[in-house]
């Protein structure tokens, strides 16, 4: 269309929609975007992060991923309206935001997010056939991650949801990101990654019912993140770290960022807080992606700070 690409944020966008967004943004500004992939999914799809950056030296850098979570659909439609308001409008943006170099994932999982849209929309994990037998498929991307893997909160049984794969990166979608953020030589600050539902600003540990050193730190910002989003639009989240509010996950992506030293590491479990769940309708996406994005600047402010 007149944009040159198909995201409307009006509905669900399926992966190519998505992947053809970065791509359009990265030909239309690119002195500020680029788009590359850090490899593929188990059934061949691109992992394609989108970079943001002014490219000052002096910039601190945040990681955003989305989707890890086959079905959790308000995740990569919330990730992918920040990357549309940081492109459209990055000179207009607060020195917050452009003191930032932004790496931007909106879709971990893309077999399982493309397998809600076509088979089964309540999928969680990734496409991977597991186990000797391989007749169960996917390991839940969110139990793989390599600080303290296989413990409490996940499983080792291939049918489960909660499935932790055979080892620590066992799944090509994790590895990638691993891979790419110890070998980047980028310096991360923050680690924000998107899920759903409940309305939760979490901080590790999610491996058991201990926090940080630093988890005051991480309970203020989390609290000043959580106050811009119900100032601009209304929605309530709690914060707290994820053991401690809901329930002991080993394995996941934030307890992997926190140990590597990412000081600013949340999970965030956008909306709804149960009504609708997984399935949030297509209206929801505008004003839970644009309260979503005023904390997001808020954390910004506190990266500059850190
Ligand atoms: N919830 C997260 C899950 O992976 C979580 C909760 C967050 C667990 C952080 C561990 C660490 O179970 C959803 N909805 O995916
Ligand atoms: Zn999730």
């Amino acid at each position: 269309d007149r944009r040159g690409h198909k995201m409307t944020w009006k509905q669900y966008h399926r992966l190519e929609d998505i992947h053809q967004f970065m791509d359009y943004l990265a030909k239309t500004y690119p002195s500020i975007i680029s788009v590359n992939s850090i490899g593929k999914s188990h059934e061949g799809r691109d992992l394609k992060v989108l970079r943001i950056s002014d490219g000052k030296p002096t910039n601190k850098a945040v990681w955003i991923d989305g989707g890890i979570h086959a079905r959790e659909w308000i995740s990569p439609a919330t990730v992918t309206y920040f990357i549309n308001q940081f492109a459209e409008n990055f000179d207009v943006e607060s020195d917050d935001v452009k003191n930032i170099d932004w790496y931007i994932l909106p879709v971990v999982n893309p077999d399982g997010y493309e397998f809600t849209h076509l088979g089964d929309r309540l999928w969680r994990k990734n496409r991977k056939p597991q186990g000797t037998t391989r007749v169960c498929f996917g390991a839940d991307l969110n139990r793989n991650f390599g600080y303290r893997w296989g413990g409490k909160g996940s499983s080792n049984n291939p049918c489960s949801d909660i499935y932790r794969g055979s080892r620590a990166f066992s799944e090509p979608e994790t590895k990638a990101v691993s891979d790419f953020i110890n070998n980047s030589a980028v310096n991360f600050t923050a680690y924000l990654t998107y899920h759903s539902y409940g309305q939760y600003i979490l901080y590790p540990w999610g491996y058991d019912s201990v926090v940080p050193p630093d988890y005051q730190q991480l309970d203020i910002v989390g609290k000043d993140v959580a106050r811009a989003i119900q100032q601009t639009g209304g929605s309530e989240y709690s914060v707290g770290s994820s053991s401690g509010l809901l329930y002991p996950a080993a394995g996941g992506s934030d307890d992997w960022a926190k140990a590597k030293g990412i000081k600013y590491t949340y999970t965030i479990e956008l909306s709804d807080t149960g009504r609708y769940g997984f399935i949030l309708p297509v209206s929801y996406i505008e004003p839970v992606a644009r309260e979503s994005l005023a904390g997001l600047r808020v954390l910004a402010a506190a990266v500059n700070k850190a």
